[in-house]
């Protein structure tokens, strides 16, 4: 019933385009969400059910489905259901689907192999078979991951043999593969963006950069003495995500599905991360930072860095937010959801460089601002 109400719709509304997003409630589906809202689009989110709030990243651009003009509608929805994700392919039938949702964290991948073999390895690949099966003309985008490329030598391009070191980046190449097999056997648009580490204020709490964002802040607010890290020495290609979920959207605007590495083409270690977020804030990392074995992890990542030649060739992409800019990014917005005054730099950097759709008050302070949880009333 809603699928035909939606369709509905859908035909009278011309040439509105309908996409799915799949784990809108994580760092990159938020940020695409906005994207794909600000381009007109009609925008259908895959949530998981749980008994506390997960919404918060996403609440600030709910809308009440009674509403009339209604653009963000909301599905709760897993990955691990083949059946009901026929369901959602078959009665949305979108343009455009981009597949963000997994277990993402990598360490956590080795704690829940099988988990993480289930949603972030055979998730795409159900969702795959029910386009196929379907008929559907939709136009697929799978987050595929640098860490494909594990201890492959640097830099990292569309050609480097994959090498994974970890059950999270082993699901991944699964997905990929299976990604380019229903391209070339199927003939469905079914396209990969290979992307290297991005962060923001919306990065989650236990990835590296936003643990020592989050800690600058704390410390600055006097909640906190001490960071406790794992391993300072490897090195990752970082970037600032809203630049990334631009480039997701390209990759599906193209005339032909292909597959591309998307980074910055620069490499820092986490040493300095740290270094960067305390000088930032005026702090010597020294006083605070502490190491601990329970954040190593059996196997690392020692180097990536991405050589996006070819993103810069056939989508016109580059990245405009550097390393330093984005440590003041994540520090200035770490410092405001703290309560304290931010430097400003990081605020000033994202309207000279980013404005439009990423503004500091459409990323970071209506966020922050917004109520925990409203979009959890679905
Ligand atoms: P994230 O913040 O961890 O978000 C993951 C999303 O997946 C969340 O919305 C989560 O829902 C959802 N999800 C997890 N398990 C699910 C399940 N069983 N069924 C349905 N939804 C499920 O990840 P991200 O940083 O935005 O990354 C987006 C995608 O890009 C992921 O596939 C990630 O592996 C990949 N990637 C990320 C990076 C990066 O640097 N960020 C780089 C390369 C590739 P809840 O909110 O309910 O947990
Ligand atoms: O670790 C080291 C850690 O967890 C980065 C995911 O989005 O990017 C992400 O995976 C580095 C690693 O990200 C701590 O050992 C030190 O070398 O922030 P991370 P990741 O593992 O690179 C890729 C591209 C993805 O696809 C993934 O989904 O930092 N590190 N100390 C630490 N890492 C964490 N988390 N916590 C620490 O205390």
């Amino acid at each position: 019933m809603v699928g035909e109400r939606l369709r509905t719709r859908f035909q009278q509304g011309g040439t509105l385009k309908r996409a799915v997003v799949t784990g809108i409630t994580g760092q990159d589906g938020s940020y695409l969400a906005e994207l794909l809202l600000s381009k007109g689009y009609e925008v259908h989110g895959v949530i998981r059910r749980a008994s506390t709030f997960n919404t918060s990243r996403i609440d600030h651009i709910y809308q009440d489905p009674n509403h009339p003009n209604v653009k963000l509608f909301l599905h709760h929805g897993d990955l691990s259901t083949t059946e009901w994700i026929l369901n959602l392919i078959y009665s949305l039938a979108p343009d455009e689907l981009y597949h963000l949702a997994a277990q993402s964290h990598v360490k956590v991948s080795f704690d829940i192999p099988e988990y993480t073999g289930d949603i972030t390895g055979l998730g795409t690949m159900r969702l795959l078979e029910a386009i196929r099966r379907s008929g559907a003309k939709t136009r697929f985008y799978q987050a595929s991951s640098s860490e494909m490329f594990g201890s492959a030598p640097p830099p990292q391009s569309e050609a480097t043999v994959f090498q994974p070191r970890s059950p999270y980046a082993a699901a991944k190449v699964y997905a990929h593969a299976v990604t380019r097999i229903y391209r070339e056997g199927y003939g469905l648009y079914a396209a990969s963006g290979i992307l290297f580490n991005h962060e923001s204020p919306r990065r989650g709490e236990t990835f590296v950069t936003r643990k020592i964002t989050r800690s600058v802040a704390a410390i600055l607010a006097g909640r906190e003495d001490s960071l406790y890290l794992g391993n300072l020495d490897a090195r990752r290609d970082w970037g600032y995500a809203p630049e990334y979920v631009e480039a997701m959207w390209q990759i599906l605007q193209q005339d032909d599905a292909d597959d591309y590495v998307i980074g910055t083409g620069e490499t820092h270690s986490v040493r300095e991360f740290v270094e960067e977020a305390f000088a930032y804030a005026g702090l010597d990392w020294q006083k605070f930072v502490k190491t601990s074995e329970r954040y190593l992890r059996p196997l690392e990542v020692d180097v990536l860095v991405a050589d996006p030649a070819k993103a810069r060739a056939k989508l016109g992409w580059r990245s405009q937010v550097g390393f330093r800019d984005l440590v003041a990014i994540m520090v200035d917005a770490d410092v405001e959801a703290a309560g304290l005054k931010p430097h400003g730099r990081g605020k000033t950097i994202l309207e000279e460089k980013i404005g439009h759709w990423n503004s500091w008050h459409n990323s970071v302070s209506r966020l922050v601002k917004a109520v925990s949880g409203q979009a959890s009333q679905h």
